[in-house]
C-alpha cells in the first residue's frame, strides 16, 4: 500500500469506471496524486479492482477504492488488497458510519478481519507492521450526499475512527432539489457542500468532493478540500480524442 498523502495540498484523484489494469495504471502514470476505482456506478468488480491497485500501487501512487452501497465487506477485502483508502456512499447515519469504521478499522477502534496478504505484499512489509500501521495510515471517507446525510452530519462525523468525508454533489443535489434537477454548481447545493467542508474542518476531519471538470476541481482546491476526484475515465478518453481529432481535422 502506497499512503494517501495531503501534504502538498489537495490530493487530486484520477476517477476510473473501466475495469481494467492498464487504464487505472495510465492514470497513475499521468501524474494524478492516486487513482481511484469507482465499484458503485463504475464496471470494476473484485477481481478487476484487485488487478488495478496492483498496477496502480507499482506506478507508485495510492489507489482508492469507491465500493457499493452498503458493501461493507468489500471495504474490508479492498484494503486488504492494498488499497490506501476506501469512499463508501450513501453513508446516512452514524450506525452507517459505525458499520463502515467496524469493517475498516483494526480493534480497538473497530473489527476488521484480518487477511491483508496482498496489502502486507504491495507494502514490502510484515503482518506485525502492517497492523501496527494500518489504522493510521488507510483513510475511510463516508459519503455525504443525501438529506438524511446532512441531517445527521454531527453525528456522522462524530464516529470515533471515521477519517474523512467525501460530498457526493450530483446526488445531493438532486436530493436538495428532490428529484427536479442534477446541478452540482447549484447555489443551494454548493452552500450545502460549504457546510459539510466547514463541519469537517472543525472536527480536524478530512474532506473531499468530486468534481466534473478542471475547473470545478480548481475551484474547490481554492476552497481548502484535502481531496478532490477530477472528472472520469470515460471523459479524460472522450476530450482526448476529440482534441485529437480536432487538431488532425484542422485546415
Ligand atoms: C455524486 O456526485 O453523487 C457522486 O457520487 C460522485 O461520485
Ligand atoms: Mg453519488
Amino acid at each position: 500500500m502506497v499512503a494517501l498523502s495531503f501534504d502538498t495540498g489537495a490530493s487530486l484523484t484520477a476517477w476510473v469506471t473501466m475495469p481494467d489494469a492498464i487504464v487505472a495504471e495510465s492514470a497513475a502514470r499521468a501524474g494524478f496524486d492516486s487513482v481511484t476505482l469507482d465499484m458503485q456506478h463504475g464496471a470494476h468488480d473484485p477481481v478487476s479492482v484487485m488487478r488495478a491497485i496492483g498496477s496502480v500501487v507499482m506506478a507508485g501512487k495510492p489507489a482508492v477504492v469507491r465500493v457499493p452501497v452498503g458493501d461493507f465487506a468489500m471495504a474490508s477485502r479492498a484494503l486488504d488488497m492494498g488499497a490506501a483508502a476506501i469512499i463508501a456512499p450513501m453513508i446516512n447515519s452514524a450506525a452507517d458510519a459505525e458499520a463502515l469504521v467496524a469493517a475498516t478499522k483494526y480493534p480497538p477502534v473497530g473489527e476488521r478481519s484480518w487477511g491483508a496478504t496482498r496489502a502486507i505484499q504491495l507494502k514490502r512489509t510484515d503482518a506485525a507492521s502492517y497492523l501496527a500501521s494500518a489504522n493510521g495510515e488507510t483513510v475511510v471517507f463516508a459519503m455525504i450526499e443525501t438529506v438524511a446525510a446532512l441531517d445527521a452530519l454531527d453525528a456522522i462525523l462524530a464516529v470515533p475512527g471515521l477519517d474523512a468525508v467525501f460530498i457526493g454533489p450530483s446526488d445531493l443535489s438532486i436530493a436538495l432539489a428532490n428529484g427536479a434537477s442534477v446541478d452540482p454548481m447549484r447555489a443551494d447545493n454548493q452552500a450545502a457542500a460549504t457546510r459539510v467542508r466547514e463541519a469537517a474542518q472543525r472536527l480536524g476531519k478530512r474532506v473531499g468532493i468530486f468534481a466534473l471538470t478542471g475547473a470545478q476541481a480548481k475551484l474547490y482546491r481554492s476552497q481548502g478540500y484535502d481531496f478532490i476526484a477530477v472528472g472520469a475515465d470515460t471523459a479524460y478518453f472522450a476530450l482526448g480524442a476529440g482534441a485529437m481529432l480536432a487538431e488532425a481535422r484542422a485546415d
